[in-house]
């Protein structure tokens, strides 16, 4: 009876561990998205042909987080690699599977990482030039160290609500690369088989923050009475700024979300 009351403790004092190390994570998943910007890198191309340069940066764009292969933890992100990087023109999708290394409640260390096989006849950009490639394997891998912010407008200026964590590439070549395999004109032979890589990769994340969909309809950090006044002063109306479920109608559904999460963020 003795040992069944200290493993409850135990387990209670485990639990609290976890619920007070994982904040960091939390925060970046209930943000529901991501703002990210590649900022330079590196690429290297071996086999059948052999050439290497450097990538510029790429526009600004969002992710949003899903939870793509069900183990709860919502910070999955399906990737569009001519998005990613459009020097590549890679016209696919990859889902990256989000695995939470670290989390301190200060800093967290998350990485991203993807393994696919498209065996696909594609298009592929190559130092300028479009050829064909059959590709067999496509591995990737992110890794970001996520710290606390101010609260403020998304500096890369796509997120729609203020953001409260800043994220930046943490393990060097190790974790953050873009692998593929494949032949080349789609030609299966070993004197075509070529393998490309891009490292050196630098690039920065923003995310946090409230999304109206929690009850911040103000875009500010917090679910507060600014809040839950926007919506009582819209109530009613169809105004899509306040309309906090997006069903059409600023009404009682919409005043709920907001009194259920008052106070978050804060
Ligand atoms: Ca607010
Ligand atoms: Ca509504």
């Amino acid at each position: 009876m003795k040992s069944t009351k200290a493993f409850g403790v135990l387990l209670i004092a485990l639990m609290g561990v976890c619920l007070s190390t994982a904040q960091i994570a939390n925060e970046l998943a209930r943000g529901g998205k991501v703002s990210w910007r590649f900022l330079s890198g590196n690429y290297e191309i071996t086999g059948a042909i052999n050439i290497s340069g450097s990538i510029s940066a790429g526009d600004p764009i969002a992710f949003s987080f899903q939870d793509l292969n069900n183990d709860g933890v919502v910070l999955d992100v399906l990737l569009d690699l001519r998005e990613l990087i459009p020097d590549i023109n890679l016209d696919y999708q990859i889902p990256l599977i989000a695995t939470v290394i670290s989390d301190s409640g200060s800093s967290a260390i998350i990485r991203w990482t993807a393994q696919i096989e498209p065996n696909q006849c594609i298009e592929v950009t190559v130092g300028g030039t479009t050829v064909q490639a059959h590709i067999t394997r496509i591995e990737g891998s992110l890794q970001g160290l996520v710290t606390r912010t101010a609260c403020q407008p998304d500096p890369l200026g796509l997120l729609p609500h203020n953001v409260t964590l800043r994220i930046v590439p943490n393990g060097g070549d190790e974790h953050n690369y873009l692998r593929a395999r494949g032949y080349l004109f789609c030609i299966q032979q070993d004197n075509f088989l070529a393998n490309a890589r891009i490292y050196n990769m630098d690039w920065i994340g923003y995310g946090g923050g409230v999304p109206k969909s929690l009850g911040n309809v103000n875009g500010d950090c917090i679910v507060d009475d600014a809040d839950l006044l926007q919506v009582l002063f819209a109530f009613g109306s169809s105004d899509p700024a306040t309309d906090v479920n997006g069903d059409g109608i600023v009404d009682d559904a919409d005043l709920l979300i907001v009194l259920f999460n008052f106070g978050t963020g804060g």
